[in-house]
């Protein structure tokens, strides 16, 4: 496993954002409350333009989520967050300088700890950005995480990744991708946004709930592994997940290890295409 200082080398180089140089062994920083009103004010306008959207577009266990949570109309404070979301599901937030290795990741996720980034994007990048920030980070993954079902599943996601990233990293990777990330899911016969990189888009949250040039695919474990995806494009396959208990199942019945080793030399499916 990298070291922080290897890590904190890489990402300077790769010309991210984050302070990594004041990181604990397992990637978390403290938060430091001590944003700007210029902060404040960019929060707000995302928050505010993206809440109009996820009223229409995201799905139930996202909104249920949002009234839990309560409002969230300035920058959260994560030791506020993690004592209201301790009481509802036992999780909590810890704050990261933003991407973190994969490893690290999946043990905060085992030990239902989420991590967040603690600093914002700019007023220039409110339509996009290309690392994890804030707003993503709470704004797309947090809410759910008050909902029982999806805490439990997210813990166990990080405790299986654990031990199978070895095996496949890659196709691991996929499967949060299109689920955590890019997933859609169905509710009361609509096709309605679950995942966070949706959830935190403002584009790409209409696009692909909303415009027939949007590909939708059923959602099938197997395919989801073996397709590939870019960061930075609009997805070109959005897989729909039938319920919240079509993804759990689907997790905890197959056998991911077994669908590694079947597809990992076999080439990879290209999304356009599926
Ligand atoms: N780090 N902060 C942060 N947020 C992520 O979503 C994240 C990460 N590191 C690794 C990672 N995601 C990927 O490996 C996912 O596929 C899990
Ligand atoms: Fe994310």
């Amino acid at each position: 496993e990298i070291s922080v200082q290897d890590y904190a080398r890489e990402c300077a180089d790769k010309g991210l954002r984050g302070n990594y140089a004041v990181c604990r062994s397992d990637f978390t920083v403290e938060q430091e409350y001590d944003y700007t009103d210029a902060e404040q004010e960019v929060w707000r306008i995302l928050s505010d333009r993206q809440t109009k959207l996820t009223k229409r577009l995201a799905h139930k266990s996202y909104l249920d989520g949002v009234e839990a949570l309560g409002l969230i109309d300035r920058i959260p404070d994560f030791d506020e967050v993690s004592q209201r979301l301790r009481k509802l599901t036992g999780w909590e937030l810890v704050a990261v300088p933003g991407l973190i290795p994969a490893p690290a990741f999946f043990d905060h996720l085992a030990e239902r700890r989420f991590p967040v980034t603690n600093w914002l994007r700019k007023r220039e990048e409110l339509d996009y950005i290309v690392e994890p920030d804030m707003f993503h980070d709470f704004f797309g993954h947090v809410p759910a995480l008050t909902q029982p079902a999806f805490a439990d599943f997210m813990q166990m996601y990080g405790q299986k990744a654990e031990s199978l990233i070895e095996l496949g990293g890659d196709m691991i990777e996929r499967l949060y991708w299109y689920t955590a990330e890019f997933g859609l899911m169905q509710e009361a016969g609509q096709v309605k946004a679950f995942g966070a990189g949706l959830m935190s888009s403002f584009s790409e949250l209409q696009f692909a709930v909303e415009s027939p040039d949007a590909h939708h695919v059923p959602f099938d474990i197997e395919t989801v592994m073996r397709t590939t995806y870019e960061i930075d494009k609009f997805q070109r396959a959005y897989f729909v997940l039938p319920s919240f208990s079509a993804l759990k199942d689907g997790f905890e019945k197959s056998d991911l290890a077994a669908i590694i080793a079947r597809w990992k030399d076999a080439p990879v499916l290209d999304p356009a295409t599926i």
